[in-house]
């Protein structure tokens, strides 16, 4: 036992607590009886009021242990690698050189949290013969008890990219362009991977090089015909992004466009949120209630900026953010009464943090950000909204956003067999120093300049 019963200062606390909370609830209901609105808020403030203490922590373990037995993330294979900025790379001796690895850690990570039951793959970097490398990725994942997840088609490396891949007013390279998609169709569909991941660098860089409607339209035309070699069961998903590598303008740059191209390319087409792809000042949670209301939020991309993908951890410099975007999903769920189908993964690439470390302190960190926003009281909520009661409804919000669900989070792992801190685990279970000693010659062979 824990937590305000383990005392009796604090089981007397609770008492004191209830009964004011009685005498509310029935003062306010002789007041005015035919009110449900104050009733509800009155039961509500009974809720909130014993949340703090372990008679109600019971009720708050339950919703934290139902959200974190159906939210999983998928992890991406690039965040094992050896990456870094324009300006150069930071190696690191244990970062993951081949898929092998790749999967190793990922299957590693999910062995810690529980949590991260597939990996993200890249076909130009994981998958570089093509469909024939499909073999080997489904042999790996049986290995490390991780499955294929979203395919990423590779878009932008190849020279031919230069001036764009869907948007190239060369009708050859977009033809180049839609047979790597279909490719990377055929690889999801041999390892029975539902998505496919879609990012485009295409833009410009200087204003009247390149006709802006014309790249739409040529777009909208290889994304349809992408969208007609998708399985029954397989979607598609488009990522925006404002600017990067383009600085003019980017021919996907935002939701509003990503919302349109999706709409446009078929039905199982829907949009993807990096949640680094916004300027500081956006509203992301809005951008995810739209979308959910428009049946079109297909999957994120988790990662924290300052300025625009700097693909920080996330949750790192706006936890608040975070913590918002989930409680817009969980607050659509509660309305409609099932979960929208999301798929949640990371993309981030530490250049600066341990690969493996970072993905297991974001992991943590995601899972607390969703624990927290499964302890909004919907139905509170919305009786102070309806009522215009502002800083009682602000504050259904923030009193989750400070609670602590950390008790429960470790509670559920124990429940679970993981160990209750995966950081500490990690640290101590001598893979990063293995894997050090096994990988550092071909990391360092592998070091690169800007210039
Ligand atoms: C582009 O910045 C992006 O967010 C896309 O999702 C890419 O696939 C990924 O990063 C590559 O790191
Ligand atoms: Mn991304």
């Amino acid at each position: 036992m824990s937590g305000i019963f383990a005392n009796w200062a604090g089981f007397s606390r609770l008492r004191t607590i209830a009964a004011r909370a009685a005498h509310f609830v029935a003062r306010n209901a002789r007041a005015a009886p035919a009110d449900a609105c104050v009733r509800r808020a009155a039961t509500v403030c009974w809720w909130s009021a014993t949340r703090t203490g372990s008679g109600v922590r019971d009720q708050a373990s339950e919703s934290i242990f139902h959200i974190l037995d159906r939210f999983h993330i998928e992890l991406p294979s690039w965040g094992f690698s050896n990456t870094g900025t324009r300006f150069g790379k930071f190696l690191q001796p244990a970062a993951a050189t081949n898929l092998a690895e790749k999967f190793s850690d990922a299957g590693f990570v999910h062995s810690l949290t529980g949590a991260c039951p597939s990996i993200a793959l890249h076909v130009e970097w994981d998958f570089p013969n093509g469909l024939s490398d499909a073999p080997e990725a489904e042999r790996l994942a049986r290995q490390h008890g991780v499955a294929p997840g979203s395919i990423n088609p590779n878009l932008f490396q190849d020279q031919i990219y230069k001036h764009g891949s869907f948007g190239n007013p060369d009708a050859k390279v977009r033809e180049a362009a839609l047979a790597h998609t279909i490719e990377s169709i055929r690889i999801a569909k041999r390892l029975a991977s539902r998505d496919l991941s879609l990012w485009f660098a295409d833009g410009s860089n200087y204003p009247g090089t390149a006709n802006i409607r014309h790249r739409r339209r040529w777009f909208e035309e290889c994304l349809r015909a992408a969208h007609g070699e998708l399985g029954s069961d397989q979607r598609m998903l488009v990522e925006y992004k404002p600017f990067e590598p383009a600085f003019y303008h980017t021919d996907i740059a935002d939701w509003g466009m990503a919302l349109l191209m999706a709409r446009a390319a078929g039905p199982r087409a829907k949009v993807l949120v990096d949640t680094g792809h916004h300027y500081s000042a956006q509203n992301i949670e809005q951008i995810v209630a739209w979308l959910l209301s428009e049946d079109m939020l297909g999957g994120f991309h988790f990662n924290d900026r300052r300025y625009a993908d700097d693909d920080l951890t996330f949750g790192s410099i706006d936890p608040y953010q975070a913590f918002r975007i989930f409680h817009e999903i969980l607050l659509f769920e509660f309305e409609r009464g099932a979960a929208p189908d999301i798929a949640y993964m990371v993309d981030q690439s530490h250049n600066l943090k341990g690969k493996i470390e970072a993905m297991i302190q974001t992991v943590a960190t995601a899972q607390e950000l969703i624990a927290k926003a499964a302890l909004v009281d919907h139905t509170a909520l919305a009786a102070f909204q309806a009522r215009s009661e502002l800083v009682r409804a602000e504050n259904c919000l923030k009193d989750a956003f400070s609670s602590d669900p950390r008790p429960a989070i470790r509670e559920w792992r124990r429940a679970h067999g993981l160990p209750e801190d995966p950081l500490e685990a990690f640290r101590e279970s001598g893979y990063l120093e293995r894997a050090a000693r096994e990988r550092a010659e071909r990391n360092l062979a592998g070091a690169a300049s800007y210039a």
